[in-house]
């Protein structure tokens, strides 16, 4: 190690190393050349081969294909912090448990050691991190998503703080021992400590498992700081909006995973003389100013995209931001052109090869349903130009959403911000392939935090709650109601600017809407179908609609979902107050059915 580095930083790596037995060490310096360097590691290990426009394909091994929420754990000093929504382990016993595994772990391969910043360079929302692994993938994708480096580095150096992220694939090449061309193990732990900001990673290399800056450490870790600190690191993305008399208004919105982000954050609105431009697409870290408002920045640098359902129609920017230099994982590919479910039809191709590396036939799937893009946002067309802002932008309005098929209308705004906060944490959603488990299968996902709080939920909650004076307007957003044959209601993807518009109208004070219930829904006359299909704008009304008994179902639900986990005492009582006085407004309105 001829570098400069810090005595933290230097008994830290020291401290693994020995640990890891690796052949070597390989500090990162973030380059170009490197970034080749580890391509070319992929492609003569089988794990990666080249596409065209320096495009890569990656295809990991078919048992290591998503975040494993069942084995990531928040290891807290005391039980009752990490709360009933995280599996907990005593700090000790984890780490006793994770030296035996990772002794040796990483022999026969060489430790990387990735200096990386989450946030802009230099800016005083950014925090600093370290990943150790022995993945060449896992360096080749913090390159895109993280800023990583020599100035990071050199920042890390000067400051000293640094969350300390720990990552094997677990495949130590002793004797005799082969590689792999994806090395991972069955036995995995993710591992958090929040208390001494550390992570350890064992046995898988893909995705949140494994590129550590992400889910780990801005979600997991960062709202533990959040919450220490009084800030807000959600799961959201953040979107400037202009509309055709240049006025803009930036929104952050929480989504649960492979509900749409990434669409949204790169929408092309079919109105014209509207823009979208992305900031975010999946994580906010968000800070009151002394004026009480509230700013926000992406700590990521580039996108870590679900390809299946991405086309030129659903998310024209996502396909000429992944046109090149992108590496992606577990899609299929011919001819040097990544493929998947979705991007086209697939008739015109012949020699499709799928992401299990056959060639396709029909009777599976071209790509996994997690199937990833990695791409750095410097390559997407809409990027807005705040998003190396050092001092974050304005956040004018909240959105909340998931994938519900029933019950939720296109879009309502919450009476004021409290109330907001209780709609956020009442968020359910399908399950999506993002996570190892049953896809498909409703749960509740409060702000589409679920696996990704890092302490008790309780606590989050009552944290929202003590942030709500600095909050914007909060308004609910579904995309996904369905009619009673099953089709969709709503066309989505760009024409979502209409809903937009809406909010856009309410935050400049134009647009009374009609108060239901549970919040303010559009009057129908308020919301601009112009162009828009007959087909959807004949059911606006429907898409509007409140069903007050449906809802007072939804409120008992959400009430029972509560007292059924153990908060160990930190459940704010105001909730059981805010879900009163939505039921109290139902009941009003069922009395009365001319109010609504
Ligand atoms: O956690 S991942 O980074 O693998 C993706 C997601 O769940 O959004
Ligand atoms: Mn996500």
């Amino acid at each position: 190690m001829e570098q400069f580095l810090n005595p933290e930083i230097k008994s830290f790596i020291l401290s693994y190393q020995e640990l890891f037995s690796p052949n070597s060490v390989c500090i990162c310096n973030g380059s170009d050349e490197e970034y080749d360097r580890m391509i070319q590691l992929m492609i003569e290990s089988g794990t990666a081969e080249r596409l065209a426009n320096n495009n890569i394909l990656v295809r990991s091994d078919p048992q290591d294909v998503a975040r494993v929420e069942d084995r990531t754990f928040i290891c807290s000093v005391k039980e009752e912090d990490a709360g009933p929504t995280n599996n907990w382990v005593e700090p000790s016993e984890m780490k006793d448990k994770l030296n035996g595994l990772m002794s040796g772990a990483m022999m026969g391969r060489v430790m990387y050691v990735i200096p990386f910043c989450m946030g802009p360079l230099g800016s005083d929302y950014s925090y600093y991190g370290i990943q150790l692994t022995d993945s060449p993938y896992v360096v080749a994708n913090m390159k895109k998503m993280t800023r990583m480096g020599q100035k990071a580095l050199d920042l890390m150096n000067e400051y000293g703080n640094f969350v300390r992220c720990v990552h094997t694939v677990a495949y130590p090449l002793s004797e005799g021992v082969k590689d792999v061309p994806w090395p991972c193990r069955e036995d995995k732990y993710i591992a958090h400590f929040p208390e001494t900001r550390e992570i350890l990673s064992f046995g898988s290399g893909y995705g949140g498992n494994a590129l550590l800056g992400k889910k780990c450490f801005a979600l997991r870790i960062a709202s533990c700081i959040a919450k220490d600190e009084g800030w807000l690191a959600e799961h959201m993305l953040i979107i400037k909006i202009t509309d055709p008399n240049e006025v803009t208004r930036t929104v952050a919105a929480a989504f649960p995973s492979a509900c749409g982000k990434t669409n949204l954050a790169m929408m092309q609105p079919s109105l014209a003389g509207w823009k979208v431009e992305v900031i975010g697409d999946d994580i906010a870290w968000m800070k009151s100013n002394d004026k009480g408002e509230l700013y926000a920045i992406n700590p990521e640098a580039g996108f870590f995209g679900v390809a299946p359902g991405t086309s030129k129609k659903t998310n024209p920017n996502a396909m000429n931001t992944i046109r090149q230099n992108t590496i992606f994982t577990n899609t299929g590919s011919e001819d040097g052109k990544p493929i998947w479910e979705g991007i086209d039809s697939f008739a015109h191709f012949k020699n499709i090869i799928t992401w299990k590396k056959v060639l396709h036939d029909g009777s599976d799937k071209v790509a996994h349903p997690n199937a990833r893009f990695t791409v750095s946002a410097n390559e997407c067309p809409v990027l807005s130009n705040d998003f190396n802002n050092l001092k974050g932008v304005k956040i004018d309005a909240i959105l909340v959403g998931g994938r519900r098929d029933e019950i939720i209308p296109l879009v309502f705004q919450t009476f004021d911000a409290q109330e907001g906060v209780l709609i956020g944490a009442s968020l359910t959603s399908e399950m999506t392939a993002a996570a190892k488990g049953t896809v498909g299968k409703v749960r509740r996902d409060p702000f589409a935090m679920l696996p990704f709080c890092g302490y008790n939920m309780g606590d989050y909650f009552k944290h929202w709650l003590a942030m709500s004076e600095r909050l914007p307007a909060i308004f609910h957003v579904n995309w996904f109601r369905k009619d009673k044959d099953g089709n969709f209601m709503w066309p989505g993807f760009g024409e979502n600017i209409r809903v937009l518009e809406w909010i856009f109208g309410r935050l400049k004070g134009e647009y009374e809407g009609k108060k239901t219930p549970i919040g303010t829904v559009p009057k129908v006359e308020e919301f601009n179908v112009k162009g828009l299909d007959e087909k959807y704008s004949k059911q606006l009304s429907e898409l509007f609609k409140v069903d007050t008994d449906a809802y007072m179902e939804f409120f008992e639900e959400l009430e029972s979902y509560f007292q059924s986990l153990d908060f160990k005492g930190r459940f704010p009582s105001e909730f059981n107050d805010l879900i009163n006085q939505f039921k109290n407004r139902l009941a009003n309105a069922n009395s009365s059915p001319k109010s609504l």
